[in-house]
């Protein structure tokens, strides 16, 4: 049995929706944000010191990094949501699943806290316009990708497309910046029309 512990609103929504298609069996244990410091409460710390989420428990180990455990339960539960190791199509895939977690988190996460500082009145020098130019280029770059596919990988689902979702919705959704990168729009309204992703918006919003 895998056990989930989930923090509200984070990235372990990548896991939730991939349990969900999965159709494994598991324990979701819920934790909620602080409202005003929006950390994770001390609670996840005795799971695992790094008080992050998302963490799984599978057959008595822990395992923490988002793209690891959609890495992991693909491999040992879904391989139909990973391309054959020797295709070309794999090299892409892993591309994805590391991109989403580095090149494209650090500017998003970038802009998301420059924002409360700019909405704070906070006067900011060199990272208001790195995050402006880091942004720009690696949204953008991902938008371009994105013209022509309903996935980002060999026309299907596959393990990137969770990846990639929390960048979606958090660009979409939370930046409200759908207008500059309509492909990545489109792909996100895609992915939250699948039936896994409806159950997990589901569970996750009875977490609030
Ligand atoms: N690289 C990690 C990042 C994990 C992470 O930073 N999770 C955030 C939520 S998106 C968190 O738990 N924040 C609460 C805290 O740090 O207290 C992953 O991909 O799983």
């Amino acid at each position: 049995m895998i056990t989930l512990h989930h923090l509200n609103a984070s990235r372990s929504l990548r896991i939730l929706w991939l349990l969900e298609e999965i159709g494994a069996r598991y324990e979701l244990v819920r934790y909620q944000r602080d409202p005003v410091t929006h950390l994770a409460p001390e609670a996840l710390k005795n799971i695992h010191p790094l008080g992050k989420s998302p963490v799984i428990e599978f057959e008595g180990q822990v395992m923490v990094e988002s793209g690891a455990i959609v890495e992991y339960l693909i491999r040992r539960f879904a391989s139909d949501l990973e391309p054959a190791f020797s295709s070309p199509e794999y090299i892409e895939y892993l591309q994805w699943i590391h991109f989403a977690e580095s090149s494209a988190m650090v500017p998003v996460l970038l802009k998301v806290f420059t924002q409360f500082e700019v909405d704070a009145g906070t006067q900011l020098n060199f990272l208001e316009g790195y995050t402006r130019t880091e942004f720009d280029k690696v949204l953008g770059f991902l938008d371009s990708m994105l013209a022509d596919k309903d996935f980002i990988v060999g026309g299907k689902l596959s393990g990137a497309d969770f990846m990639l979702a929390f960048v979606a919705i958090t660009v979409v959704e939370q930046l409200g910046a759908g207008a500059q990168y309509p492909h990545l729009a489109a792909y996100l309204q895609r992915l939250t029309a699948l039936d896994s992703w409806k159950r997990a918006l589901k569970l996750e919003h009875q977490s609030a």
